[in-house]
């Protein structure tokens, strides 16, 4: 089982300056293996088609196989979900830490298998950004509306397709001029300011959704990319594209895993009434 890793002032002062960390083996070689196991015994699928509750959708016809909802794939899905080789990370940069919701929800998670020519176009920075994925700083506190966290499970160094992000990005207030947001091409490769982050299998690049990032594009011609994609964000949100987590799977994870993935349980006539972070009230 890894440590726990908690951040550290560094981390503050780089994640605050450039948008972004990456934490050098955060998950431990027998996660690797499992993830990398369960990918493999994936079946094939088309775009749309279902898997247990977990769909193939791409997010672009270049993206490769993107398999959303993926903690329903099996059990290393689930151990993503807390692991303590980065959850405090997101606690305390997303989790509305000290507030009255404090916690953590996961609104996306996706595998992403990236092979010869995929890539994934720019998106996102400052600039008239999302207040899903804007960075806040403010009384001592983060407050940015959603991190994400790739997890490598393959060695990604150049041609291998690393994501892109541009440093410090999350607070421009100008539009970066070669750039759309998933406009035509829009390939990350040459962009100015643009950096890759390579990243040896069991790395974790964790990142402020405001930062300007994609993935570039994969150039050698055999093997693979692969990453998990969790995108965390304050206990209050719900996911992205409609995906509900299923009861088997609420049932089955640790008290610790269900709290992220349903943090408010639903309440119906009957039931007692609950605060906000789920606890029953008494009269
Ligand atoms: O695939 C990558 O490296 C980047 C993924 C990405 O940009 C995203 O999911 O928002």
């Amino acid at each position: 089982m890894a440590m726990l890793r908690t951040p550290t002032p560094l981390d503050d002062f780089m994640f605050d300056l450039n948008g972004f960390v990456v934490l050098k083996n955060a998950v431990e070689p027998e996660l690797i293996d499992a993830v990398n196991d369960a990918i493999d015994a994936l079946p094939s699928l088309e775009f749309g088609q279902w898997h247990g509750n977990t769909q193939r959708r791409d997010y672009t016809k270049d993206t490769g196989l993107e398999l959303h909802n993926c903690v329903e794939a099996g059990q290393p899905f689930e151990a993503l979900l807390d692991h303590p080789g980065y959850i405090e990370h997101l606690r305390h940069w997303c989790g509305e830490e000290k507030s009255y919701v404090q916690g953590l929800f996961v609104d996306e998670c996706i595998v992403s298998v990236r092979r010869a020519g995929g890539h994934h176009p720019v998106h996102s920075g400052g600039y008239q950004g999302a207040l899903r994925g804007a960075y806040h700083y403010k009384d001592g506190m983060f407050r940015v509306g959603q991190c994400n966290v790739i997890v490598a499970w393959t060695d990604i160094g150049p041609g291998d397709g690393p994501t892109m992000v541009i440093p410090g990005s999350h607070k421009s207030n100008f539009p970066h001029p070669h750039a759309g947001n998933y406009g035509a091409g829009d390939r990350m490769d040459h962009l100015e300011g643009a950096v890759p982050v390579y990243m040896n299998k069991g790395d974790a690049l964790i990142f402020c959704d405001g930062v300007m990032h994609g993935g570039s594009s994969r150039t050698k011609t055999s093997g693979e990319r692969r990453v998990t994609i969790y995108r965390y964000g304050p206990l209050w949100a719900t996911t992205r594209f409609g995906y509900v987590y299923s009861d088997d799977l609420l049932t089955r994870v640790t008290p610790s895993q269900r709290k992220i993935l349903q943090p408010i349980p639903p309440l119906k006539p009957g039931d007692a009434p609950q605060d906000n972070q789920g606890n029953k009230l008494q009269a």
